[in-house]
């Protein structure tokens, strides 16, 4: 009898279960264990994730100025795993106001960020979170280990059902310029390679704006790749730096905007 039940117990385990609620498989990404990104945010029109983001603040989430959608049906959707059906611990908003940093230029791509106020204030617990900005204004040096994670492409060419990251290593920017003839990669952006040479890993399509993890400090917002694909060994992924400008432009911003 006990035995029994102790085959019954062991069963899922032989089968290497439980299968992640369906999901397999960014590029080169794992399915995240559920709710270990609290402070992700999907950004979405019409129940496809079009951009990742990070809830700074109970009402406010940072993303890309790229992502700037100024449609009525767009929704934040905070608590996902699967952001893209009803899940009991999701907490979703409307945009209330999009705020893309005043120097946001699409064709340098330069001061790629931008905050979205939520049309109500999250509520903090074990699936929602704030992420801190960084409290250093340090370069991240190359080398340094980072992990980003989205709903975007996978390499099966299709949007991830569940959110997936990826480990990636800071590139330093002459090696990363010298793989993009422009823009010009600035002071105010990251490069970030795979960190193996024969893995593919790279956010791609659909993760822009969700948040870049470098040494356990919020470091970067996702932004663009190379125009030829995403995971390619030749082109790092670029990605906004939180630099001292944006932390001070991000605090004036909210601290300027309180509801009365
Ligand atoms: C995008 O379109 C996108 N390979 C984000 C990152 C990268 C490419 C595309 C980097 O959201």
């Amino acid at each position: 009898m006990t035995s029994h039940l102790l085959a019954l117990l062991l069963f899922p385990i032989a089968l290497n279960l439980p299968p992640r609620y369906g999901c397999t498989e960014i590029i080169g990404g794992r399915v995240v264990s559920p709710h270990s990104w609290p402070y992700m945010a999907a950004i979405q029109r019409e129940n496809s994730t079009v951009c990742g983001g990070a809830l700074v603040e109970k009402q406010w989430v940072l993303t890309a100025a790229h992502c700037e959608l100024n449609e009525p049906e767009v929704r934040v959707v905070l608590g996902a795993h699967q952001a893209s059906i009803a899940e009991k611990e999701q907490q979703i908003f409307k945009v209330m106001r999009y705020v893309p940093y005043p120097q946001f230029d699409r064709s340098s791509k330069e001061n790629d960020i931008m905050l979205l106020k939520l049309n109500g204030v999250a509520k903090r617990n074990k699936y929602v979170q704030t992420l801190c900005l960084p409290d250093s204004y340090e370069d991240i040096k190359p080398g340094t280990m980072c992990k980003v994670a989205g709903w975007g492409v996978t390499s099966s060419g299709k949007p991830s059902k569940c959110l997936q990251e990826t480990t990636l290593k800071i590139v330093d920017r002459k090696t990363c310029q010298s793989k993009y003839k422009n823009p010009k990669i600035t002071s105010n952006m990251l490069c970030a390679l795979g960190k193996k040479l024969h893995s593919k890993r790279d956010a791609c399509q659909g993760d822009s704006g969700g948040p870049l993890i470098c040494a356990d400090q919020y470091s970067g917002i996702v932004s663009f790749g190379s125009g030829k694909g995403c995971g390619r060994r030749d082109a790092p992924g670029v990605y906004t730096r939180l630099t001292e400008k944006y932390i001070d432009w991000i605090k004036k911003t909210i601290s300027h905007d309180r509801d009365p």
